[in-house]
């Protein structure tokens, strides 16, 4: 019986810490002032450098950056906010969707 309990245990820890890695979140956000690749590289090359950063899109066109957690981790919206700021752009809206990059650049891209 006490065994089974374990089991049990050892079970639904199990399901719990996969659930939890299986969900990928995403920080978007509206920016205002990119014109150019230079933007959007210098803009990439600091939220890649942030530690909680998996990947990043930017859409020069379509004004939008994303960044995806990675695994385990929260990204921080307003470090973000503020990098993105430092690099000289404004920032006009920022919301977390339970998306990956992946999927935000593949509706940017869909939504012409
Ligand atoms: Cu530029």
């Amino acid at each position: 019986m006490k065994s089974f309990t374990l089991q049990f245990i050892a079970i639904s820890l199990a399901a719990a810490f996969s659930s939890t890695a299986m969900a990928t979140e995403s920080i978007k956000a509206s920016v205002n002032g990119m014109v150019c690749a230079f933007c959007a590289q210098g803009i990439e090359k600091r939220l890649s450098n942030m530690p909680a950063t998996k990947a990043v899109f930017v859409d020069l066109k379509k004004k939008i950056v994303a960044v995806e957690a990675r695994e385990g981790q929260t990204l921080d919206g307003e470090a973000i906010r503020h990098e993105i700021r430092e690099a000289g752009y404004d920032v006009t809206r920022l919301e977390t969707v339970p998306q990956s990059v992946a999927d935000i650049r593949a509706q940017t891209k869909a939504a012409k």
